[in-house]
């Protein structure tokens, strides 16, 4: 598929996604998601991957959905016109997600950014919830996750007046697994997905689920989920791979299976 605006990089096992709308500031329009969704897929299909990064330009990661496309649009269209779908699919993406964020991640940006799997943040960046200034409210996880991010208080302070947080707040919320230099971003992005790129693929993807269940279950539901994943690592070849190199005092050699 021939993309026209997202650009695809391919560094070492990582994926490299960059939103490319520049001029309006990556604002996340129909064809950004079916061509982010589609990108994802491919990578989840391509057994060279380990991990996929999502960014965008230094100014904006994604300023939001797209306001001009969504303001003519009525309770129909955006309710039987499911406009949700094509987001959830990148919620579901199989093998570690790991969003860049430099500048604007605001509304559906910070909403794609809390859909991946880690977020590493570049020193400018601002994630914010602004929709109840457009007289709307967030309607892609950004009441949801960002509740069960940051806590409630803070998460009922962004979506109620739209207050931005910089990446030192986003830190200190734990809404971002770290800061790192502007001009260091991407490139500390692709090395944790190399870092992930060295463990067994396989196990990477047990342990991905079984993380993400906690912020979608009971406790004891959880417990179990990551019980039984834990006892399937014991099917796997790299498992026994990874206890032998311990002992024999050598890396693992894991060959994903
Ligand atoms: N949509 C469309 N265009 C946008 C945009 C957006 N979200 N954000 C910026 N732009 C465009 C501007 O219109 C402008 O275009 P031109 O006028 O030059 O044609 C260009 O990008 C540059 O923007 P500014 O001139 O405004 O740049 P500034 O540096 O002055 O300001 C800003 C940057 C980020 C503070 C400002 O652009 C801004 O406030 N943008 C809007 C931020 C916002 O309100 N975001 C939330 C949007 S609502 C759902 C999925 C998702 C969502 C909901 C449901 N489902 C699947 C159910 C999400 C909703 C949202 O995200």
């Amino acid at each position: 598929m021939a993309y026209e605006t997202i650009l695809l990089e391919t560094r070492g096992h990582v994926g490299v996604v960059q939103l490319n709308r520049p001029k309006a500031l990556n604002a996340l329009n129909a064809q950004v998601i079916a061509e982010l969704t589609e990108a994802l897929n491919t990578y989840d299909a391509n057994p060279q991957i380990a991990a996929v990064v999502i960014t965008g330009s230094d100014k904006a990661f994604a300023a939001g959905a797209d306001i001009k496309e969504m303001a003519e649009k009525d309770y129909i269209d955006a309710s039987v016109g499911n406009f949700i779908a094509p987001w959830q699919a990148i919620a579901r993406a199989r093998k570690p997600v790991i969003a860049a964020v430099a500048g604007y991640a605001l509304g559906g940006g910070c909403e794609l950014a809390m859909m991946c799997d880690i977020i590493l943040c570049a020193d400018n960046a601002k994630f914010g919830q602004p929709e109840i200034n457009l007289g709307t409210i967030p309607g892609a996880g950004g009441t949801q996750r960002l509740a069960r991010v940051v806590g409630k208080s803070k998460a009922m302070e962004m979506v109620l007046t739209g207050r931005m947080l910089d990446a030192a707040e986003a830190e200190r919320s734990n809404l971002v697994a770290r800061v790192v230099p502007l001009e260091n971003l991407v490139d500390e992005a692709v090395k944790l997905g190399q870092v992930i790129g060295d463990k067994s693929k396989p196990v990477v993807g047990m342990a991905k689920q079984a993380v993400n269940v906690a912020y979608e279950t009971t406790l004891e539901t959880g417990l179990q989920v990551e019980r039984q994943l834990f006892y399937a690592t014991f099917a796997t070849e790299d498992r026994r791979e990874g206890m032998a190199a311990f002992g024999e005092k050598r890396s693992p050699e894991f060959q994903d299976r």
